[in-house]
């Protein structure tokens, strides 16, 4: 008999949604950066284990839309808690409980789900009553199924979080091949990879605005007949200024993006990757809804 569990994995941006989600799956299915507004879609990071599957759905922070592209990835929140078996809620032990916060358990009290809260980031907080305070606000705005403190970055109580879960697996066939982290097309995770390090290295308004793309991909040798992947990456921003920015003195940060990018590539690929980068500049392209479907930002993707 298998059985399958679906969980959305919700909450404020940066409260460690992806980091969790990775850690749930074991391999790095969804981007993670300081900076909050990070995963733009959502992203099913799935495990087999035994006879059951369970598909985690990291989904995009709550958020207050600023453009056409948040409007998509609150849609995809939204979207992301049709037809669930539960849902995981995640706060950040650091941060106040907030408007947005709330009405996302006002939504979940109308849909009837049941949900897991976990408090994240406890390695961060030294008074420990501090932890007792938010258990107790936010016990009383909803019934959760089980609290659990954690801490993703130290494994702290992280090893209750699968048996939270499984609790609510179900029988059921799996839905997807029992060797696949993620459904995500590979195109789409390694431009993502390459937006993580352009998060990682660039100030906050110039990734806020970047979209990546890969345009090719070629299994080729090198002179001395080694293996190696030719990929063609354009990374598309939202201004000219920002173009010069990425570029940098002499294509500098295009380089530093390129190399950092190219060592995660590698171990994923395992072979030597060469990577081609181009940047071009597409006018306000947040608010232009014809590119965002184009490059897979939609909410129903
Ligand atoms: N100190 C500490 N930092 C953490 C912990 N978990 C995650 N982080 C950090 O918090 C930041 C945000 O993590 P993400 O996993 O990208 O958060 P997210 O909720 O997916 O963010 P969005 O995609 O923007 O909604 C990163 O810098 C993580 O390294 C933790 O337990 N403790
Ligand atoms: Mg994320």
């Amino acid at each position: 008999m298998t059985k399958s569990v679906f969980a959305a994995i919700t909450g404020r941006p940066n409260a460690g949604k992806s980091s969790l989600t990775n850690f749930l799956v074991g391999e790095k299915v969804a981007i993670v950066s300081e900076k909050p507004q990070t995963t733009r879609t959502k992203i099913n990071g799935i495990l087999t284990k035994g006879e059951t599957q369970y598909v985690f759905i990291d989904t995009p922070g709550m958020h207050k839309a600023q453009n056409r592209l948040s409007e998509e990835m609150v849609k995809s929140i939204r979207n992301s808690m049709e037809d669930v078996d539960v849902v995981v809620f995640m706060v950040d032990a650091t941060k106040k409980i907030s408007k947005i916060e709330e009405e996302l358990l006002k939504d979940y009290k109308n849909r009837q789900l049941d949900v897991i809260l976990l408090i994240n980031k406890v390695d961060l907080i030294s008074d420990k009553s501090r932890l007792l305070q938010i258990i107790d606000e936010l016990s009383k705005k909803y019934a959760f199924t089980e609290v659990i403190p954690i801490s993703i970055k130290k494994q702290i109580n992280t090893e209750l979080i699968l048996p939270a879960i499984d609790k609510f697996a179900k029988e059921s066939p799996h839905f997807f091949p029992d060797d696949l982290p993620t459904d995500q097309p590979e195109k789409i995770w390694l431009a993502e990879i390459v937006r993580e390090k352009i998060l990682r290295t660039m100030h906050e308004e110039i990734p806020h605005g970047v979209a990546v793309e890969i345009e090719t991909i070629e299994e080729t040798k090198t002179n001395k007949g080694e293996d190696i992947v030719d990929i063609g990456i354009v990374i598309i921003c939202e201004k000219a200024s920002h173009k010069g920015m990425l570029i940098g003195k002499q294509g500098a940060m295009l380089k530093k993006i390129g190399s950092v990018a190219r060592e995660d590539l590698e171990d994923y690929f395992g072979t030597k990757v060469n990577m081609t980068l181009w940047v071009k500049v597409n006018e306000n392209w947040r608010n232009n809804e014809a590119f965002i479907l184009e490059m897979g930002l939609g909410a129903n993707d």
